[in-house]
C-alpha cells in the first residue's frame, strides 16, 4: 500500500471536507499555526494544501513546503494566496466557482431589499414592544431602482438577472465592457456610483482592488445610495465607509465582508443605517457541500494524474 501524501489545512474545515481528506490524505491540521517545531519536521513532506476562500497562503509559507505540488481553495475567492509565487514553485492553484453563484447572488438582493426597507430595524422595533407607540419611519422603494454592478463575472450576471426581475434598471463597471450584454458599461465606478440607487460590490479582492470604494466614490454614490458588499472588506475603504455612513453621505450600507473578519469595528456595529451578516454569501448546505466536493475533487484529480476540474485561471 502506498502511503497517503501529506496535506496541510490553512483553515478550519467543515466535517464534509475534513473527512473525505482524512480518508484520502494524512492531514496535518493547521499545523504550522498550532505547533512550530511539529510543523518543521512534516513541512519537508507536505505536498497539497487545502484553504477556505479567506486563507492566506504567503512566499514565506510556500518557502517552507518544497515538496508542495497543489493549493485547493474551497471558495471561488483566492486573493489570499501568492499565485505568483506559487506558479514560481510549479504549484497549481485550484478554486470552487460557478457553484456559490446563486447562494451570493441571492444574498446580495437579500441585503439590498434589507437595508431598503428596513427589515432588520423593523423586526427590532416589532421585538421592542414600539408597535403600538406608532408606525415605523417610511423606507425606500427597491422595485423600479437604479443598481450599479462593481465586477460583472458569473456571480455579478447572476445578481443582474435578480436585479431585473425586480425590474431595477443594471449598469457596471468591469475590466471591460462585456458588449454582449444588456447593461451600460460605465469604466470608471466614480461615473457608475453616481447613477446608482444601489451599488453593488462583486469584484474579486487583492492589490488590483484595494480600497476601490473610497470617499469620492461614496460621494457619488450620495445621500439616497447605497453600498452592498458581498466582494472583499478590502475593496472597500472601511474608515471613510464609517464616515460617510455617520455624516449622512449615503443612505446606508449592507455588508457581508469587512476589512478584519472577525471583526467588525464598533463604529461601524454602533449605526442604524447599516445592515450586518458575518461573511456567509456562500453559507448553505448546499452550496457548501458542492464547494467541498470541488475542493476535493480538484486534489483527487491533481494525484490521479487526472485535469483538474477548476485550476484559478492564472494556472489554466
Ligand atoms: C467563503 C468566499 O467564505 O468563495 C469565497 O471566495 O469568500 C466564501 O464562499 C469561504 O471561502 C468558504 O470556505
Amino acid at each position: 500500500m502506498t502511503a497517503k501524501p501529506d496535506l496541510l489545512t490553512v483553515a478550519k474545515l467543515a466535517p464534509f471536507l475534513m473527512e473525505p481528506l482524512q480518508d484520502a490524505f494524512t492531514v496535518h491540521d493547521r499545523l504550522h499555526e498550532n505547533d512550530a517545531a511539529a510543523f518543521a519536521r512534516v513541512a519537508p513532506h507536505i505536498r497539497a494544501l487545502c484553504g477556505s476562500g479567506e486563507s492566506k497562503v504567503s512566499a514565506a509559507l510556500l518557502a517552507q513546503l518544497p515538496a508542495l505540488e497543489i493549493v485547493s481553495i474551497m471558495g471561488v475567492g483566492y486573493d489570499g494566496v501568492d499565485v505568483a509565487a506559487c506558479k514560481a514553485s510549479g504549484v497549481v492553484v485550484t478554486h470552487t466557482p460557478d457553484v456559490l453563484n446563486d447562494d451570493v447572488a441571492d444574498l446580495a438582493l437579500a441585503l439590498a431589499l434589507n437595508i431598503a426597507r428596513r427589515i432588520p430595524q423593523a423586526d427590532r422595533h416589532v421585538r421592542a414592544g414600539l408597535w403600538p407607540q406608532g408606525p415605523m419611519p417610511l423606507a425606500t422603494k427597491f422595485s423600479g431602482a437604479r443598481m450599479g454592478i462593481v465586477g460583472m463575472g458569473r456571480i455579478g450576471q447572476a445578481i443582474a438577472q435578480r436585479a431585473r426581475a425586480f425590474g431595477l434598471s443594471v449598469a457596471y463597471t468591469a475590466r471591460s465592457a462585456k458588449p454582449d450584454l444588456p447593461y451600460t458599461f460605465h469604466d470608471q465606478v466614480a461615473a457608475l456610483a453616481a447613477q446608482s440607487d444601489f451599488l453593488v460590490v462583486i469584484t474579486p479582492g487583492g492589490a488590483a482592488t484595494r480600497k476601490l470604494i473610497d470617499a469620492p466614490v461614496l460621494e457619488a454614490l450620495g445621500p439616497q445610495g447605497y453600498l452592498i458588499n458581498v466582494a472583499r472588506g478590502s475593496v472597500v475603504d472601511e474608515t471613510a465607509l464609517i464616515d460617510a455612513l455617520q455624516r449622512g453621505t449615503i443612505a446606508g450600507a449592507a455588508l457581508d465582508v469587512f476589512e478584519n473578519e472577525p471583526h467588525v469595528p464598533e463604529a461601524l456595529r454602533a449605526l442604524d443605517n447599516v445592515v450586518l451578516v458575518p461573511h456567509i454569501g456562500s453559507a448553505t448546505r448546499a452550496t457548501r457541500q458542492a464547494m467541498a466536493d470541488r475542493a476535493f475533487a480538484n486534489l483527487q484529480a491533481h494525484f490521479a494524474g487526472k485535469p483538474l476540474p477548476s485550476p484559478v485561471p492564472e494556472c489554466r
